[in-house]
């Protein structure tokens, strides 16, 4: 691992660690940009993709879930939403002679990059055990045996997983599907990432998303980050804030890294910018809290702000707001109150004197977000950190009124969209009584798995069959081996993709891969171009169309797909018209329609429109569709999001590990080595620690490691190979890549309401391979 040339940074506190020295976005991103392209110079078809992005009457971009504006830019597409776009419009193919040249055995050993980089899916594919190769299948084929395996366990015995890309009208149909067939296994993506605000929101708020749209964003007078990497993960949202900054808005940040589009970004729109080489400096504070530290960041900007009412009673708290909608205040801020500043001290990593800076801007400003990603719910307390953020926001009536709220930044494109239409393993969340009307069928109530409980049921014996729905579980889950060593003897797993992952590599004993159109692909049904549908994580639906020529002409849709399974596994019912729903999209949208009459009327019409169409949210509106009907205080029981304090273990010092993004890779799709933003390259087998805590532990530069999980459940979990890497980071944990380091987390790591792995907070021991040179 070596710096990147332009190295180090003067924002960096640690002026002796690779930083990048430019902002974010500027120049760099369009490197960025040409450096894929010259990978694999794009079409001009590509290039005409990409210009119509995000845009209407073109494609909605298959990376990150942030919302996109009425107004687009000229380019409404970010480095990292080009990359996605122009890997999935590759002209590689990966079809039978592909698959007959290289058994799996041998693919196994290829790399997550290299693997997807082979190219698209061009064939359905069987598993063929006496060869230890796929080999090709006609659809009929595949639909039979999936149907005759499916037919042959009980329901429950199924798992239909979902990654949030799918477009709503599919998604719609497999939920239906699975429920039709007998069972709520419906896990999603979301349970490894937002499924902490899912549950928890909705708890607090009585809705399961944020409560922001973009209009709030140019009306706010203060942000506050926590925990999400916006110039990698979000980038689009760097221009939003530019836009915020620039008329005075104040940008707060806590991270344990400095990430640098939170720190200065120079908008590639700005032909001012670029040619001037000037930035604008996003975050007036930044402020390296300790991993799992925000609940006492929180707990000690809630005493100030109860400090400022003190001296001023009747001036700070909105205490209009606090009685007629909210409930449980006074047991909240006599919990914090006595809340000790020096244990704050301790667990935050930061000073009083930090965290009272930052709640004075809090203070100061008339409408406040709060802003929020993985950094907060994928801890085993994440349920503390929503907590005490929507806490904060309430104190002061930031919530329900414009240029105010709480704005959880969604992971994958349709990730929110999926969970509206029906994907999700507790029935209680979705009207079946109405879709038991409409089909004239019995829908199960018992609540099916979530993703950890599918992985310990997968483990144990219990789950025969596993139908992906695109995703890659076998890199994405925690406890990657111990789930690997399971999987095969499965009766069944199907996936459905546009490319080779590791988790196509351990076949159950039927297997099958089957090949679907992407996002930018022409999607014909009898000659006619069909338009898909997506949410963003501000709620808004917008029509996708597809322009590209399939790579090959034996892909069908992901919903003709789910067709072909539904029509082999579920009896006839002249209700379930599935030919009729494949030949015509606007068919599902008037299903999904009836059944969310109130958020989905009209939506074959409103589809199109500029900016979307608004679903509505209701606390946005000041109503709580909770068990109270009040917007609930949280009270605390604990000061850290950790399960487990790092320190001084029977077994050594343990580090909190925080498993991160780089700027070159979508979750399992890593599309290079560089993590430019973090000033980093070349490999993603690092380990970065401070280089005080390196002291300390003596080690060096470029040492090789091993790192092993500090939780002690009688399973040893390692990851070796790891170069040690001085890095600016607070004292006390570590930090490394996903999915690399996924084999160090347990499956029972995780938050403890909703279930997401603590993919953040998992304690780690540091094991020198070699002594130190
Ligand atoms: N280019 C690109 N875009 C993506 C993705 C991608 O992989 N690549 N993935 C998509 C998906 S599915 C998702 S869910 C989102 C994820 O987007 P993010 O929510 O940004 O998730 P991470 O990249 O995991 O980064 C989390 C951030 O939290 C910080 N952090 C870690 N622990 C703590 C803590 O205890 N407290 C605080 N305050 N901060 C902490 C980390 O340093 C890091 O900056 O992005 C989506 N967009
Ligand atoms: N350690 C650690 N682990 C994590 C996280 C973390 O921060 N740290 N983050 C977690 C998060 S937030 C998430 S969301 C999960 C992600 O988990 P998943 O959603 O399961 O994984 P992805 O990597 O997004 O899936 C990539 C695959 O999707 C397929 N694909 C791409 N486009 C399409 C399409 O159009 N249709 C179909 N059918 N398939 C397609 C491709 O074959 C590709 O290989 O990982 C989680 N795992
Ligand atoms: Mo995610």
């Amino acid at each position: 691992m070596k710096p990147e040339d332009y190295s180090h940074s003067p924002i960096s506190a640690d002026s002796g660690t690779p930083a990048y020295k430019r902002p974010a976005g500027g120049w760099g991103s369009l490197e960025g940009v040409a450096r894929i392209m010259k990978k694999e110079p794009p079409t001009p078809l590509a290039l005409q993709i990409l210009a119509k992005l995000n845009k209407q009457g073109g494609a909605m971009c298959s990376s990150c879930a942030w919302a996109k504006p009425a107004n687009p830019g000229t380019f409404e597409f970010c480095e990292n939403g080009a990359k996605a776009t122009l890997w999935e419009l590759t002209t590689k193919k990966v079809g039978p002679a592909f698959f007959d040249q290289h058994k799996v055995a041998d693919l196994r050993k290829w790399s997550d990059h290299d693997l997807e980089y082979a190219g698209r899916l061009t064939h359905p594919m069987r598993y063929d055990a006496a060869s230890d190769t796929y080999k090709p299948v006609a659809w009929d084929q595949a639909f039979a045996e999936i149907g005759q395996e499916l037919k042959a366990i009980a329901p429950d015995e199924a798992v239909f997983y979902s990654s949030g890309h799918a477009a709503l009208e599919p998604s719609y149909l497999y939920a239906l599907m699975a429920r039709i067939y007998g069972t709520n296994n419906l896990p999603q993506s979301s349970n490894m990432c937002h499924e902490t605000t899912s549950v928890n929101l909705n708890t607090y708020l009585g809705v399961p998303v944020g409560t922001c749209t973009l209009e709030d964003f140019d009306h706010c007078d203060a942000l506050f980050f926590f925990g999400q990497n916006t110039g990698t993960n979000s980038p689009r949202l760097l221009h939003t804030l530019k836009l915020a900054v620039e008329r005075g808005c104040k940008v707060v940040t806590f991270n344990p890294i400095r990430e640098k589009g939170l720190l200065e970004f120079t908008d590639p729109q700005s032909p001012k910018q670029m040619v001037m080489g000037k930035a604008t400096k996003i975050s007036d504070h930044y402020y390296q809290v300790r991993p799992g530290g925000d609940i006492a960041v929180l707990a000690g900007m809630i005493k100030y702000v109860l400090a400022c009412e003190d001296a001023a009673p009747g001036t700070v708290l909105d205490h209009a707001f606090l009685t007629d909608h909210t409930q449980g205040v006074d047991e909240a801020l006599a919990e914090i109150r006595m809340m000790d500043w020096a244990e704050i001290e301790r667990h935050s990593g930061l000073s009083r004197a930090m965290i009272e800076e930052a709640a004075q801007i809090y203070v100061s400003a008339k409408r406040v977000i709060g802003v929020y990603g993985m950094g907060l719910t994928q801890h085993v307390n994440g349920w503390l950190n929503l907590g005490m953020l929507v806490n904060l926001l309430l104190l002061r009536g930031n919530m329900g009124r414009l240029g105010a709220g709480i704005s959880p930044v969604r992971g994958h494109s349709n990730v929110q969209g999926q969970r509206t239409v029906g994907i999700g393993e507790n029935p209680a969340l979705f009207p079946l009584d109405r879709q038991e009307e409409m089909f004239g069928v019995t829908l199960p109530r018992e609540r099916g798995m979530n993703i950890v409980k599918a992985g310990k049921a997968v483990i144990e014996g219990r789950v025969k069959a596993t139908i992906a729905l695109g995703g890659n579980l076998l890199r994405a889950m925690p406890d990657i081996e111990r789930l690997e060593e399971a999987w095969g003897s499965q009766n069944l797993t199907v996936s459905i993709a546009i490319k080779l992952n590791r988790s196509h590599l351990n076949p159950g004993k039927v297997s099958y891969i089957l090949p679907c159109l992407g996002r930018t692909d022409e999607d014909l049904q009898n000659g006619v171009p069909q338009v898909q549908t997506v949410e963003d994580t501000m709620s808004h639906i917008f029509a996708s169309l597809g322009r590209a020529k399939p790579p090959s002409d034996q892909l069908k849709s992901e919903l003709a797909i789910i067709t072909g399974i539904a029509k082999a596994i579920l009896p006839e019912n002249p209700t379930l018209k599935w030919d009729d729903w494949t030949a015509n999209y606007d068919h599902v949208r008037d299903l999904i329609a009836a059944t969310w009459p109130a958020q989905f009327h009209d939506m074959n019409a409103r589809m199109s429109q500029a900016g979307g169409f608004y679903r509505g949210n209701a606390a946005r509106e000041r109503r709580w569709n909770n068990a109270a009907g009040k917007a609930l205080f949280t009270t605390p029981t604990t000061l850290s999001a950790l399960g487990q304090q790092p320190g001084e273990t029977a077994r050594g010092q343990s580090y909190t590990l925080n498993t991160m993004r780089s700027n070159d890779q979508f979750n399992t799709t890593i599309y290079g080595h560089s993590d430019r933003l973090r000033g980093l390259s070349g490999s993603r087998m690092v380990v970065l620690i401070n280089r005080g805590e390196m002291a300390r532990a003596s080690l060096t530069e470029g040492q090789k490691v091993t790192l092993v999980c500090d939780i002690d459940d009688g399973r040893d979990r390692r990851v070796s190979g790891l170069s040690v890497t001085a890095f600016d980071l607070p004292d006390g944990c570590i930090a490394g890549y996903y999915p690399e380091l996924n084999p160090l987390i347990p499956l029972e790591h995780h938050e403890i309401r909703s279930g997401t792995p603590a993919y953040k907070g998992t304690p780690v021991r540091i094991i020198p391979e070699a002594p130190a040179s």
